[in-house]
């Protein structure tokens, strides 16, 4: 549109558990008024105001996207509205919907309106046939529904840089840890809930069993790889682009629930796995990040002691 520069930046899922903490650091970079929080979600639904522009937007809803883009010259949307594994396994249909229905929808608007979009993907994306320490290029067959729904999400961002050029990169973030927002209803939730069920209760019932080890990050962590990327240089990025295994931090549930006992007195952890076993069980206990290393320099900052520590000072501080 005549008179419109395309620098504003659209988040899109920005209610959620990443979004909360995203909107907050692109806003710090960028400025308030040049990110535009959205999510199908009313914003008075969360617990922290948000400074900034806010609009309610259901990313099926291709036309409104493409509107509010051109209306308002955005150049760039981060695509976080999605259904995580847990929630996503309850309803499989809307979990297609959403997650793949959603990306189309981002990727037509990124094809009419000239986007770049950052696009996030799944250690999920992993099946139980996968190596267990999973390198960046392997066969990818999920057995989850929301594992599938994130490996066409890395095909459909292939399929439009292809055909469209349009610039789309993604991280198959592992599970994410922090305090600023409910975790979204994914398999590494516990890892979350675990926190505030040691300050608040001393206790807490852990849904896999102890032994399950998953790749996990602090956010701070996951903001500042999601910032890294998208600044990076086109010309470094290879074909992993879509999907990036990034170094991160990989320990078992009694291994998080032993360094939190080590802070909080007499914290006892039990273990009661449920379907969600499952779902943990098909992932990988750890990944290979050596791609990311190589292409853009990805090194996370902080290993389980301090994401303890900073989980149970962020936690304390807020309450
Ligand atoms: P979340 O569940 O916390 O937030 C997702 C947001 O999307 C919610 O606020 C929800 O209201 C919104 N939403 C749902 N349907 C929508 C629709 N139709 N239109 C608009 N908004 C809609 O999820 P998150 O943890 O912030 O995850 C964001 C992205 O990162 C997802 O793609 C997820 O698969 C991916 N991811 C997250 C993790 C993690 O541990 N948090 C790990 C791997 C990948
Ligand atoms: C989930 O558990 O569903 C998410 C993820 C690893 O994608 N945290």
């Amino acid at each position: 549109m005549l008179g419109v520069t395309k620098e504003k930046i659209l988040v899109t899922g920005a209610l959620g558990q990443i979004g909360t903490e995203l909107v907050e650091a692109l806003r710090d970079k960028h400025g308030t008024s040049s990110v535009i929080a959205s999510d199908i979600r009313s914003v008075k639904e969360q617990k922290t105001t948000r400074q900034g522009p806010y609009v309610t937007l259901d990313v099926l809803d291709t036309d409104s996207i493409i509107k509010l883009c051109n209306d308002e010259g955005v150049g760039t949307v981060y695509h976080l509205a999605a259904l995580l594994s847990a929630t996503g396994e309850k309803n499989p249909e809307l979990c297609r919907k959403v997650n793949v229905g959603g990306t189309i929808s981002v990727f037509e608007a990124a094809k009419k309106c000239s986007l770049r979009v950052f696009s996030p993907s799944s250690i999920a994306v992993f099946g139980p046939d996968a190596p267990k320490h999973a390198p960046q290029i392997t066969d990818l067959n999920p057995s989850t529904i929301y594992g599938e729904t994130k490996v066409r999400g890395e095909s459909l961002a292939k399929e439009y840089l292809e055909n469209y050029g349009i610039d789309v990169r993604g991280i198959r973030y592992p599970g994410l840890i922090s305090y600023k927002a409910p975790a979204g209803g994914g398999t590494t939730d516990y890892a979350v809930e675990i926190f505030e069920a040691a300050i608040n209760h001393g206790h807490y019932e852990c849904f896999v069993r102890p032994d399950t080890r998953l790749p996990m990050l602090y956010m701070d962590d996951a903001i500042k790889a999601t910032l890294m990327l998208m600044d990076a240089p086109n010309d470094a990025l290879g074909p992993s682009k879509a999907g990036y295994n990034i170094d991160c931090h990989s320990f078992t549930a009694q291994e998080l629930a032993d360094a939190i006992s080590q802070e909080v007195d007499g914290f006892k952890c039990d273990f009661a796995p449920d379907i969600r076993q499952k779902y943990a069980d098909s992932w990988p206990d750890s990944i290979d990040g050596s791609v990311a290393k190589e292409e853009w320099n990805w090194a996370p900052n902080y290993d389980l002691q301090e994401i303890v520590k900073a989980m149970l000072d962020g936690l304390s501080e807020e309450n």
